[in-house]
């Protein structure tokens, strides 16, 4: 399953879920698919979840045959390799991808009907060849951890939908974009359709050869439900794509969401309607899946979330897979998207690989996840380097990126550095983690702290934007209950999360709380010192999702501020 819905009627797709032939290699064998296979694999899936190879770290080969049942331009899809791919068909080598957490796809313009080779390199390594994947307190996989799929298209494709809805008069009105890519050496007359909510566009398209443009418009719709999270109501976005005789040869289907999504003041405002924030930060990470989070635990962990009175997660600290935006979208949850960043520094950003690979990031993440109604905000570089002119010309290039993309939705950061953040001027809704009673400090800190914090906001000029408390929260080992309640117990971890909440959830400048953080995940090796069993301990509940103590503590205190 690679999204919650239908997504062609007319293009076919073939899903390439099962084992694959499996081969690891050593780093001098890069570029060069093996002769034997020794093992299979099931894709999607990450290695470590092979007895094999738990802790393997390095390059592997996947291998696969597939059937083309017509000759012409064939797509592969990736939706998440981790976290470098390089890609083979019949033996060449045909494109590569950087970065586990977005998808990417290649176009083979003529393929012949029948079977072909698909091989695929994947590699988890670290090095300055990696900026974003490094040692880190997540764990970075290895594998095809998200699905794959081979498309056989027509001469010309419909490669995506932009719909940004926006409310006009008593209705709405969703602007639309298609991107459309003409794969032939021939000239293409046709005519695009769409429909929406019982609203029909039609457009004639001509393209030259090899020719990709977009075709803009504007449907006006009536009688819709506003997307919202006690209404998330989603309606079918579907396009067609028919030739000059009438005869369709390619589609897309979205789904979208009537909601807008605004900063007024200190207001974040859904539908013209203040929202307040109360979630949590989640990484993609479960017992036994690694990164390849099934989507039944998808499922699982968004009715914990709600049995726990959230409203709002965070997709720390990347893209996330596009089955649990639809999931989001769905059940009303309000979603922080963030690009793949975790505290880089300077050395990181000095890397030649960086430019290009935060980059990248920022264009899939946005160019794939845009019409997500759940998404209500955009977010980069959590706890990066937002102290110095280096590191705030890189915040101001990814902003300007972004909101070229999308200008619909605000932005944030996730700092870490009061008194020395130099980027606040630059978002939407100013952001902060701060750890009060776990690193540093006492419970009786935390009011204080937080008040000192937002006077020097104001000092530099963004009091006057919406402020999250985007990270909290507290270490406890799963089972680890003491009545001397010291840090590390579940009980420390319930404490101080009462305390932290009963100051923010209260307090008047704070728009939302984000939890660090939901789920118990494995961390890097070389994080051993301070994250006992290798593991990021700071879940609400362990990486099986069972409840720790603090899981009625949070419960109770975001049912009794809603
Ligand atoms: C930081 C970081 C998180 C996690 C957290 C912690 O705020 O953003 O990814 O590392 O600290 O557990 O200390």
């Amino acid at each position: 399953m690679i999204r919650m819905f239908e997504r062609h009627k007319v293009r076919n797709v073939a899903e390439l879920d099962g084992d694959w032939d499996f081969e690891p290699v050593p780093e001098s064998a890069a570029g060069r698919p093996p002769k034997r296979y020794r093992y299979r694999m099931p894709v999607p899936d990450c290695w470590e979840s092979h007895p094999e190879f738990r802790t393997y770290r390095g390059r592997a080969f996947y291998r696969r045959q597939v059937h083309c049942p017509q000759a012409g331009p064939v797509r592969l899809v990736f939706h998440g390799v981790s976290h470098t791919a390089t890609v083979y068909w019949d033996g060449r080598k045909v494109g590569s991808h950087y970065n586990a957490y977005t998808a990417f796809s290649i176009v083979l313009p003529a393929v012949r009907a029948g079977v072909h080779t698909l091989t695929v390199e994947a590699d988890n390594s670290f090095g300055p060849h990696s900026a974003l994947h490094k040692p880190n307190d997540y764990y970075t996989y290895g594998g095809l951890a998200r699905p794959v799929a081979m498309e056989c298209v027509g001469p010309v494709l419909l490669e995506r939908i932009f719909a940004t809805p926006r409310r006009s008069g008593r209705g709405w009105t969703l602007d639309v974009r298609f991107a459309l890519r003409n794969l032939s050496r021939q000239a293409f007359a046709g005519t695009l359709t769409a429909d929406v909510a019982g609203q029909t566009f039609s457009a004639p398209v001509r393209l030259r050869p090899r020719q990709a443009r977009e075709i803009a418009g504007a449907i006006r719709v009536s009688g819709v439900t506003a997307w919202a999270p006690e209404s998330p109501a989603l309606y079918t976005l579907t396009a067609v794509l028919s030739d000059a005789d009438g005869r369709p040869c390619d589609d897309l289907i979205e789904r979208v969401g009537f909601r807008e999504v605004k900063v007024k003041g200190r207001k974040i405002l859904l539908n013209g309607r203040e929202i307040r924030l109360r979630g949590f930060n989640r990484h993609e990470d479960a017992a036994d899946f690694g990164c390849a989070v099934p989507v039944e635990v998808m499922r699982q962990d968004l009715a914990l979330m709600t049995d726990l009175n959230a409203n709002f997660v965070r997709t720390s600290h990347y893209p996330n897979d596009e089955r649990f935006l639809d999931l989001c979208d769905e059940r009303g949850f309000l979603v922080w998207e963030e690009h793949h960043a975790r505290a880089l520094m300077a050395d990181t950003m000095k890397l030649k690989s960086f430019p290009k690979q935060i980059a990248d990031c920022d264009r899939e993440m946005v160019l794939d996840h845009y019409n997500h109604p759940s998404i209500v905000m955009w977010g980069v570089f959590n706890e990066c380097e937002s102290f110095t002119a280096l590191g705030r010309r890189y915040y101001e290039a990814s902003v300007r990126r972004i909101r070229a993309l999308d200008a619909s939705r605000p932005l944030t950061s996730a700092s870490c550095y009061p008194e020395k953040d130099r980027t606040l001027d630059l978002f939407d809704i100013v952001s902060f983690n701060r750890y009060v009673g776990w690193y540093w400090g006492g419970p009786d800190m935390i009011r204080p702290a937080l008040d000192k914090l937002l006077a020097w906001i104001g000092k530099v000029g963004a009091g006057g934007k919406p402020f999250l408390m985007s990270e909290f929260g507290a270490g406890a080992i799963p089972g680890w209950r003491a009545d001397r309640r010291t840090k590390w117990t579940e009980e420390f971890q319930a404490d101080l999360l009462a305390a932290s909440l009963d100051v923010y959830l209260k307090h008047p400048r704070v728009n939302g709380v984000a939890i660090w953080q939901f789920c118990d995940v494995r961390v890097c090796e070389e994080w051993f010192h301070s994250r006992p069993r290798c593991m990021n301990n700071k879940g609400v509940v362990d990486e099986h999702r069972r409840p720790k103590l603090a899981y009625e503590t949070v419960k109770t205190k975001f049912g009794d501020n809603p």
